[in-house]
């Protein structure tokens, strides 16, 4: 296949209401599509990076310099490539697996709608629904989080996820787990805490969670098994897992026992199923977190979580628990708390034109065979 042409939006949603992590507050979903156009058939790629290397390294203005100067370039000097062949296209590019990812999944998305199979069964998946779990961003009062998550809890969510900061955490945590002594809990910290927070972590062990999520610093493995041989709660890992191999070390040194697969933190679907085919090896759970992404990302997830492996409900959210309107007909949630995997060619899915124009900040066309500025002969001395 020959990657003709690579189109390049950022596009802006605003959310349903503000989500609030430990590193900050997002009001508007704002993030990069990528629609690769081959000789056979379009694809499409969502970056997972935001407007500020927060919850990353990664940020959106970077990634789209990168995507544009290096990464599309590469795309257009390979010729003729197949969707597996991409990620050793940009091995030269160290790290950057945010905008690494927006194209191999748009390529492979190209490859399958010409082949007309579907992303879940190439990925060999085991299941047709999926188990979702909502993420709850920090809310303004403990009276305003128990009404969120009351009403979770009546949509049929299967599992949910407080996310926690230093001082907004066992307080809240409990007044949750003593309203619904037998709901599914977890928290996710997004590395807010130091080994020095110890008593934090003993408090939680009380609270029968599922699991504490990146609880400490996103590169440092060593504390976190620490922190894991002295607390009874699963320790997951989420930012400190950007390649199967991290997963791979995290479980061999006890910094973890169960991961969050993010396709789009790891480099796309293929290093997703390599991080899966890792803990299934080591009899570990994993489970599909999400960056409240569109339609399209949404669509790449439940792909993913569609894996055997995927054991524990995910961040697999309806497109209404995040948009008034999403870019593509949105994902719906049963009432047993299940949602449908796509079945259509590629990703199943299509963002609808109008939608994404109207939600669109900025375009780039990049052609194969113009001349970019960096590829330009260096001038003779
Ligand atoms: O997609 O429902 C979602 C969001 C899930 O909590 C979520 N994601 O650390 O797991 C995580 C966060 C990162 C996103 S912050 C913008
Ligand atoms: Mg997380």
């Amino acid at each position: 296949m020959r990657v003709r042409e690579v189109e390049l939006r950022l596009v802006a949603l605003p959310l349903v209401r503000p989500f609030r992590t430990s590193f900050g507050e997002a009001t508007d979903k704002v993030c990069i599509l990528a629609r690769v156009v081959t000789d056979e058939a379009e694809g499409w790629g969502e970056c997972v990076a935001d407007v500020e290397p927060d919850f990353g390294a990664e940020f959106n203005e970077g990634a789209w310099a990168l995507l544009r100067d290096l990464l599309v370039p590469a795309l257009f000097r390979a010729g003729d490539v197949a969707a597996g062949d991409v990620e050793g296209l940009f091995a030269s590019v160290r790290g950057n697996t945010m905008a690494k990812a927006t194209l191999v999944n748009a390529v492979l998305d190209a490859e399958l709608r010409a082949a007309g199979r579907s992303l879940a069964e190439h990925l060999g998946a085991a299941r047709d629904r999926i188990a979702c779990g909502v993420s709850v961003g920090i809310a303004r009062t403990t009276e305003a989080l128990l009404d969120q998550v009351e009403g979770y809890l009546a949509e049929g969510y299967r599992r949910i996820k407080l996310k926690i900061a230093p001082g907004l955490d066992v307080g809240r945590v409990r007044a949750v787990r003593d309203r619904w002594p037998d709901a599914t809990l977890s928290v996710d910290a997004n590395a807010a805490y130091a080994p020095d927070d110890i008593d934090v972590f003993l408090a939680l062990d009380d609270l029968d969670l599922l699991m504490v999520e990146q609880p400490l610093h996103h590169d440092d493995l060593v504390r976190h098994a620490a922190l894991q041989s002295r607390i009874r709660t699963d320790v997951c890992l989420d930012e400190s897992v950007k390649r199967a191999d991290d997963a791979a070390v995290a479980l061999e040194i006890g910094a973890c026992r169960i991961v969050n697969v993010k396709q789009g933190r790891v480099g796309g679907v293929f290093e997703a199923r390599r991080v899966h085919d890792v803990c299934r090896g080591a009899g570990a759970p994993v489970w599909c977190g999400g960056m409240l992404e569109t339609g399209v990302g949404r669509a790449t997830n439940l792909a993913v979580a569609a894996l055997p492996g995927f054991s524990l409900p995910g961040d697999t959210s309806p497109s209404a628990r995040y948009f008034h309107e999403d870019l593509t007909p949105p994902f719906e949630m049963a009432p047993d708390g299940t949602m449908a995997v796509p079945s259509g060619p590629g990703l199943g899915v299509d963002p609808v034109p109008e939608r994404l124009e109207a939600r669109t900040r900025r375009r780039e066309v990049l052609r194969a065979g113009a001349t970019t500025p960096w590829a330009a002969p260096a001038p003779s001395v």
